[in-house]
């Protein structure tokens, strides 16, 4: 038996406005595939074989000798993901799809697949690939609770085999939790993963490091999650204990985090994710409570808290790469400046530029479509680039044109990243 996974294309930014690639002076960079593919091969029964195909670096509708295809894909990727499944189907392959967009849209997958997983997948795979042996593959399957502990690390491999030419990138990620207890308007994980914050251990989390660094690979730890205060950020300490007592600093790329988690960390602890190699941060804005008002000009309470966060990032000697998020309810025409104003006054050398997206199976979704604001649903325009919905104080247009501005203004002056190093200079946009 044999699987071919497939994982879909999606526009970047600098695919969606190549403009940008004239005004930011960074390394466009293609980074990991979830790691959705690499935690079901991982667990794949050892009478099956696999095949992987990144769409992003060679076309994935080919004929193929695989028995089952099983497509992997996240918003960004449906509309592509959808037209693969079609093709396969016509190949007469038995076609499935799993991933955050089927989680939240399996009536629209179903037209296209045999069938579809919802929600995280590792028990519904197994119990698919059964069926599927005894010829009777249901329509659809929902989660099966899953004990992380007893899951084997992501089958990592199956990407940094396909690497070449363009695609080799430094690192990949590594999670230490899945689920969230929080419920913020833009975020999916809740629903996909759960509610309930559920950790690896700490040995999952060490050998994951082992086999990427083992590999001349590092580890970047996505989840802004790890810092939830008592049981997230009490297996992060544990991790940055373990990297400073090995002496394996430079085995981390970047942490994600959020302003609300940088103010409600203790300062030492920021401390200790420095000594234990981290450099940065992937600070996240525009879905907490901080970022959505700090650039409204009409809450300097949550502006100041704003400086606050960067200026403990820069006090711990991290960098805190952020992540703007344009077009929001609150946002004007002025939130472009008072944006720019702050990323040059808080001292962020590095930013990221994005459009409010009401992703399908989140709060703002639910209430934008309820509203009738949903102007789009042309999924591959759900990628931060694009303005899909109906904002309150601007056009689609404003909007569009403040994140290029966005761009364009903030990285006027740092020309200097284009002689920087790899390391510095490369961000994925
Ligand atoms: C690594 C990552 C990336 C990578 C890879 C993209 C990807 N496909 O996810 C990169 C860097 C490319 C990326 C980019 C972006 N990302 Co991103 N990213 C992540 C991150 C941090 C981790 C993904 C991951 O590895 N998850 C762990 C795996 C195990 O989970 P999973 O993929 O859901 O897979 C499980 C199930 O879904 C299921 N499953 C999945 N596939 C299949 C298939 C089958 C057949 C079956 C049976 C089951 C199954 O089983 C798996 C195991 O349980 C997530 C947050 C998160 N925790 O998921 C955000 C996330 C996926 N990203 C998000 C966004 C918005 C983006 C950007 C648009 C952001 C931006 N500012 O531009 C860009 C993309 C477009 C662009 N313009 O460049 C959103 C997605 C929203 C949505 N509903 O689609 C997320 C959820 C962040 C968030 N909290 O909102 N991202
Ligand atoms: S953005 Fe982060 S904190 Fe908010 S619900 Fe999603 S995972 Fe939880």
């Amino acid at each position: 038996m044999k699987v071919l996974f497939v994982y879909p294309r999606f526009q970047r930014h600098a695919q969606a406005h190549p403009e940008l690639l004239e005004y930011v002076p960074m390394n466009e960079y293609l980074g990991s595939p979830s790691l959705g593919i690499a935690a079901l091969a991982a667990i794949l029964p050892k009478h099956w074989d696999l095949e992987f195909r990144d769409d992003r670096l060679q076309d994935a509708a080919r004929p193929t000798d695989a028995d089952l295809v099983a497509l992997s894909f996240f918003t960004a990727a449906a509309t592509r993901g959808l037209e693969l499944a079609d093709y396969f189907r016509a190949q007469g392959k038995p076609t499935v799809a799993g991933g955050l967009f089927t989680t939240a849209m399996p009536h629209v997958v179903m037209e296209h697949t045999d069938a579809v997983v919802v929600g995280e997948g590792e028990g519904a795979w197994l119990q698919l690939l059964k069926d599927f042996e005894a010829g009777g593959l249901q329509r659809r399957y929902e989660r099966v609770p899953v004990d992380l502990a007893a899951l084997p690390p992501p089958k990592v491999s199956v990407y940094i085999d396909n690497e070449g030419a363009n695609f080799h990138p430094d690192d990949y990620p590594v999670q230490l939790s899945r689920g969230c207890p929080l419920a913020c308007h833009s975020c999916i994980l809740p629903v996909s993963m759960t509610k309930q914050l559920r950790e690896f251990t700490l040995a999952q989390v060490v050998t994951q490091l082992e086999q990427l660094g083992s590999k001349g690979k590092r580890a970047c730890l996505t989840e802004d999650t790890s810092w939830l205060p008592g049981k997230g950020n009490r297996l992060l300490e544990s991790l940055f204990d373990h990297l400073i007592a090995e002496g394996k600093e430079a085995s981390v790329s970047y942490v994600g985090i959020s302003m609300p988690m940088i103010l409600a960390t203790p300062l030492a602890l920021l401390k200790k994710a420095r000594r234990a190699g981290v450099k940065m941060f992937y600070l996240v804005g525009g879905f907490d409570p901080v970022t959505m008002k700090a650039f409204t000009g009409k809450d300097q309470q949550q502006l100041d808290r704003a400086y606050k966060a960067i200026a403990k990032c820069l006090e711990a000697d991290i960098d805190p790469y952020t992540s703007f998020l344009y077009g929001q309810d609150d946002d004007d025409v002025g939130t472009v400046d008072r944006m720019l104003e702050f990323a040059k006054k808080s001292g962020i050398r590095k930013a990221e530029f994005a459009i409010f997206t009401p992703y399908p199976g989140t709060p703002s979704f639910k209430r934008l479509e309820a509203e009738g604001r949903i102007l789009s649903r042309e999924w591959y325009r759900y990628n931060d680039a694009n303005c899909v919905y109906q904002p309150k104080q601007l056009t689609p247009d404003q909007v569009l044109q403040g994140y290029l501005r966005l761009w364009r203004e903030f990285y006027s002056d740092k020309a200097y990243f284009r002689d920087r190093c790899h390391d510095e200079r490369t961000i994925q946009f």
